[in-house]
This record gives C-alpha cells, sequence and structure tokens, in this order.
C-alpha cells in the first residue's frame, strides 16, 4: 500500500527547512543556522534550529507520510499534523505554560514550528535515570483536569461538542491505538514482539477468557465514549521535564474519547519504570524509596486532578445535571476504574506489543528483564480484570507494592 500524499507536500530536508523558518523572521541569519534532524520517536521528523549567534532555537515537526517505526509500507495520514497543531493550540488557551508554543503551522507540508524545549528532558529518559519532578505530579493533574472538562459536555454547549467530534475525527490514529492497545497485543498477532521465554505466560494471557472479556468492554469504550479531547498518547515520552517545568507535547492522537484513557496512559508507564526499577536500582534503601515516589506521583496526580475537575464542575459546569448533588462523584468513579482498566491495557501493550519501552528493553540482564516483563504482564492482568474492583487508589497502590515482589 502506498500514502495518498497532497500536492504540495515534500519531504523537508536541512536544507529546505530554512525556507520554512525564514518568512516567519525568528532569526536574524537563516544562512548561518545548525540545523539537525533529531526525530527517535516513531512517526515524524524533527528538526532542531539553531543560530549560534543568538543561541535563539526553534523545533520544525514534519508529519511524514507512514510510520517511520515501520517503514513506508505503513501509509498514515499527514491530517494528524493538523489534529497535534490545533490541539496543542487549543491547550495553550487553558494551560500555556504546560505545552510548547506553536509558532507556525503548514498543513500541506504538514508541519508545525514551535518552541524548542531543549532545556527539558523526555520524561521517560529522566525516570529510567531515576530522577524525581516535585511538580510533575501537579502539572500533569492540572493538565489533564483543565484540558479535560473544558472540552466535555459538563462544560460545552452540545452544537460546540459536537463541532469538536467533528474536528478532532482522527480515525487512522485511533485505529493504531484500537490494533496495537486495545486488541493485538490479546492475540497472536503478527505486530507483537515477544521473546521465547515469555511464550509460556502470554498463551495463559491469550487463553483468558475472563480478561479477553474485559478488553473488549474497554475497547469498545475507547470506539463509543466521546467524553472529552483527548491527548491521545500520554505516555511518558510524551511529556517533557525539568524539576521545575512541565510540557506536554505530541498529541497526533488526539480525538474525543474516554477521558480515563489519558490518565490510564500516563499511569501505566509510571508503573512500567516502577517495576524496572528491580534491575535499575540494585541497592535495597534505592529501590523502594523510588518506587516510593513513583507510586505517590500516580496518587498526587489523581488527587489533583480530581480536585479541579471538582472546582471547575462546580464553578463553570454547564449541563444542568452537573448542580446535583454527589453527580460530579458518580463521573469521577466511572474515570477512575476506566483509568485503571486502560492502565492494564497500556502495560500489556508496552511489555509484548508494538512500540515497546526502554525502561524494560533497556535491562542488559536478560534473566532480570524477563523477569520484569513477566511481573508487567501479571500486572496488566489484574489491572483489567480488577478493575471495577479496584475502585480507590489506594487499592491500586496495594496490588502493584504486592505483584512487584
Ligand atoms: C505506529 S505508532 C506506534 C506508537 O507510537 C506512538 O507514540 C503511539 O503510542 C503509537 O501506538
Ligand atoms: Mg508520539
Amino acid at each position: 500500500m502506498t500514502a495518498t500524499v497532497a500536492k504540495n507536500y515534500q519531504p523537508l530536508t536541512v536544507e529546505t527547512v530554512k525556507s520554512v523558518v525564514e518568512p516567519l523572521h525568528y532569526f536574524d541569519q537563516v544562512d548561518q543556522l545548525e540545523i539537525n534532524e533529531i526525530g527517535d520517536g516513531n512517526l515524524n521528523y524533527i528538526f532542531h534550529l539553531v543560530e549560534p549567534a543568538t543561541s535563539k532555537s526553534l523545533i520544525v515537526k514534519q508529519a511524514l507520510p507512514y510510520a517511520k517505526v515501520v517503514g513506508e509500507s505503513w501509509p498514515l495520514t499527514l491530517d494528524r499534523a493538523r489534529i497535534e497543531s490545533e490541539s496543542l493550540k487549543k491547550a495553550a488557551e487553558l494551560v500555556p505554560e504546560l505545552v510548547p508554543q506553536v509558532l507556525y503551522t503548514d498543513h500541506t507540508l504538514a508541519l508545525t514550528v514551535m518552541e524548542d524545549l531543549s532545556s527539558h528532558t523526555i520524561l521517560r529518559k529522566g525516570l529510567i535515570a531515576g530522577k524525581r519532578y516535585p511538580k510533575l505530579a501537579e502539572h500533569i493533574g492540572t493538565y489533564t483536569a483543565q484540558t479535560l472538562f473544558h472540552t466535555s459536555d459538563f462544560f460545552l454547549h452540545p452544537f460546540a461538542k459536537k463541532e469538536l467530534v467533528k474536528e478532532f475525527l482522527n480515525p487512522e490514529l485511533c485505529k493504531i491505538t484500537e490494533d496495537l492497545v486495545l486488541t493485538d497485543p490479546f492475540f497472536d498477532h503478527e505486530t507483537n514482539e515477544i521473546p521465547k521465554v515469555l511464550h509460556p505466560i502470554v498463551k495463559e494471557l491469550w487463553d483468558d477468557q475472563e480478561l479477553k472479556r474485559e478488553v473488549a468492554k474497554l475497547k469498545f469504550q475507547f470506539l463509543t465514549e466521546a467524553e472529552a479531547l483527548l491527548h491521545g498518547d500520554l505516555h511518558s515520552g510524551s511529556i517533557f521535564v525539568t524539576e521545575e517545568s512541565t510540557k506536554v507535547i505530541d498529541p497526533e492522537f488526539a480525538f474525543v474519547g474516554p477521558i480515563g484513557f489519558d490518565l490510564g496512559q500516563f499511569f501505566a508507564n509510571l508503573l512500567l519504570n516502577y517495576l524496572s526499577q528491580e534491575a535499575t536500582f540494585r541497592d535495597e534503601v534505592d529501590c523502594p524509596s523510588y518506587r516510593t515516589y513513583l507510586l505517590d506521583v500516580i496518587k498526587d496526580t489523581w488527587n489533583h486532578f480530581t480536585r479541579q475537575f471538582r472546582e471547575l464542575w462546580s464553578s463553570k459546569g454547564n449541563d444542568v445535571f452537573t448542580k446535583i448533588d454527589g453527580s460530579v462523584e458518580l463521573f469521577l468513579d466511572k474515570v477512575w476504574v476506566d483509568t485503571i482498566g486502560f492502565a492494564g491495557c497500556e502495560v500489556i501493550r508496552r511489555t509484548i506489543g508494538l512500540a515497546q519501552v526502554e525502561d524494560l528493553n533497556s535491562i542488559q540482564d536478560l534473566k532480570i528483564q524477563y523477569t520484569i516483563k513477566q511481573k508487567a504482564l501479571r500486572l496488566g492482568t489484574k489491572l483489567i480484570k480488577k478493575h471495577k474492583q479496584l475502585d480507590h487508589p489506594d487499592l491500586l497502590l496495594r496490588l502493584v507494592q504486592e505483584g512487584s515482589k
């Protein structure tokens, strides 16, 4: 299959990218720019432009008409660049300090020119290095509460909400998630990557009909529950951090879906890092303390999210039912159990599916790596099968602590 590409689309090079930024008059001398393609993600080119004389810098991100992680045989819509830049602009209206500033977009070339975040580190890398980010939970709690509440039916007029659904229809990228997160890992599918020693436990997983029934429900929720405009791919590779600052990037998977999906992806990736610490910190003191930090991030994120979501609900809720006592609690209870279920799917997917994570795959001692992966599969299975019973954050934390022994 080949991708249908817009007529005037051209992939940029380190040479041609200069002509994109020249009209912005951001740099003094475009011909003096140092330009590198630094994309290590799955889907796009990322050009880093620096002007040494002024130390000014920018990022130019361009979508490719295929998934870079697989190759040209996997065509992928360029419309995701529009989705990403429009989603970033929407988030900037609500939480400008938590997203990169967008300076320019060109939907034909599928590109976005944005603020350079080189002063930040990708959260996944920071967590692998055992770094702590004191503001992370507050920032992600704020990002999710603000973006999700303000794009939901609790706030928007029903007509505006339906317009939002239309604007962010993202069928091709949703299909990637429907397949890679919510289907393929639960079947013997060619996209999976499973080392031989894990075959017995994976076979158990594939034979588990109760598990599959729960995944089926979660997938159906993902397909049908248009609750709010999600980031859609909120894992630790989509978050830039310093100790003081957090920037959420890469919302090309944005669409109007179930709120628990965003929180579930974030929590799942923290949990994968939690499991990986067994290999990273061989020290008896450091490992438990870092793990406690990660669980605190989960708990605190949830607390920040719910506190702000409740406040927004009572101060800005527009639907008549937002005025009914206890209605917000009922909704947040639902979001919590959805979060746990989706987190379970993401844990399993990042362990045996396509686009696995460095937290696990960088563990050099393969025996330890596989033992941790087994624990991840068990944890993911429990999160999915028990998501309705794990109806309080403390129950989740206890399950994680017990499951990692
Ligand atoms: C083919 S895209 C693989 C993955 O990369 C993105 O970050 C998403 O997580 C997607 O599932
Ligand atoms: Mg991404």
